[in-house]
């Protein structure tokens, strides 16, 4: 890509916390801009990459405000993640969670020391009436995280899950239940009153590429898109749109998307993903495992690269994310 290139990723869940840090990597020597080009400079930064994450994981347990997927990637762009997890902060303890439990306080969502450290903080913040993402970019600040980190929106959005024991809250299913339940439908409870906020708006208006980082297609990247006005504004976007499979050799590289496509009435393949995504996306990254489905999804209209996609670690981020910023710029 160009010295100037702005590139958005759509994130939500390690996979996409994993990409958008290979994007880092891969975009890494060119930021920020007045490093290229001091006559240019800005007051703040403007780095190459904005990652827009799903929020409507976030919930509240203990009082405190927790947003998992925007602490996922801010953590992971910090070099922070645990690697086994992909959440949570390597190393971290639970001395906290210990005494909540002996308080007889129900522990069910593991927080370690360090991480309830951002939650304290951020809930203290957005009760001053800072806006989440004025939270997020000051930790991303403080952290050294060379992008913008933007939540989808600032209003509350909640994940609400249609299930045959009822319907169930993000985390309940998730972690609680374990992603035990047949999902049967999704909603997200607040969305009508959310904005694409002028942030998130300009960083697509100008991006040179759009990312769909192989996240959840229905509770990570749905969100993103169900906030009103967001959809039309990345069809609208210049740039072109490219998605990478979270689905290889019909499962789900982390998590329950396989599930859910089938429990929704989907094909589970990459195919069924790429169906989901018809008339959003231009390009469509898949691994050599998927290779059969190419011709089917490029009969939907969608450009179809075949490559290695899973990352299994630093190298491969970066080396994923060259081929997908390749493939766009192709488009
Ligand atoms: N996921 C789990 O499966 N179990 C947990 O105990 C857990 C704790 C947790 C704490 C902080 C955080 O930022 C994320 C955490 N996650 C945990 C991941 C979280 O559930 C995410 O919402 C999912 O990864 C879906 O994106």
């Amino acid at each position: 890509m160009e010295r100037r290139d702005r590139v958005v990723a759509l994130a939500g869940g390690v996979g996409g916390a994993r990409l958008a840090h290979g994007l880092l990597l891969a975009l890494g020597d060119e930021s920020p801009y007045e490093r290229i080009d001091p006559a240019d400079a800005q007051p703040s930064p403007i780095y190459p990459l904005t990652v827009v994450c799903n929020t409507a994981d976030d919930f509240d347990l203990y009082g405190l405000r927790i947003s998992p997927d925007c602490d996922t990637v801010l953590y992971t762009l910090a070099g922070l993640a645990n690697p086994e997890t992909g959440w949570g902060i390597a190393g971290d303890i639970a001395n906290a969670l210990d005494m909540l439990r002996r308080y007889g306080a129900e522990i069910w969502f593991w927080l370690g020391d360090r991480d309830l450290a951002t939650h304290i903080l951020r809930t203290e913040r957005l009760r001053a009436g800072w806006p989440l993402s004025a939270v997020m970019r000051a930790f991303g600040q403080a952290l050294g995280v060379q992008a913008n980190l933007l939540p989808m929106c600032e209003e509350p959005v909640a994940t609400l899950l249609r299930t045959s024991e009822g319907e169930l809250a993000f985390q309940e299913y998730f972690v609680r239940r374990r992603q035990n339940d047949t999902v049967l439908g999704v909603r997200f409870e607040g969305i009508e009153q959310a904005r694409v906020s002028g942030a998130v708006r300009d960083a697509i208006t100008q991006a040179q590429a759009i990312i769909f980082c192989p996240s959840n297609p229905f509770v990570s990247i749905g969100p993103v898109l169900a906030v009103p006005g967001m959809r039309d504004l990345i069809v609208a976007a210049s740039a072109p749109k490219v998605a990478v499979s979270p689905i290889v050799g019909g499962a789900a590289i982390k998590g329950p998307a396989a599930a859910m496509l089938a429990s929704m009435g989907y094909e589970v393949s990459a195919y069924g993903v790429a169906t989901l995504y018809a008339g959003l996306i231009q390009g469509f990254v898949i691994d050599r495992a998927d290779a059969a489905d190419a011709a089917r999804i490029e009969a939907l209209g969608i450009r179809v690269f075949v490559t290695d996609a899973v990352m299994r670690d630093q190298v491969g981020r970066e080396r994923l994310a060259r081929e997908v910023l390749r493939f766009a710029e192709e488009l």
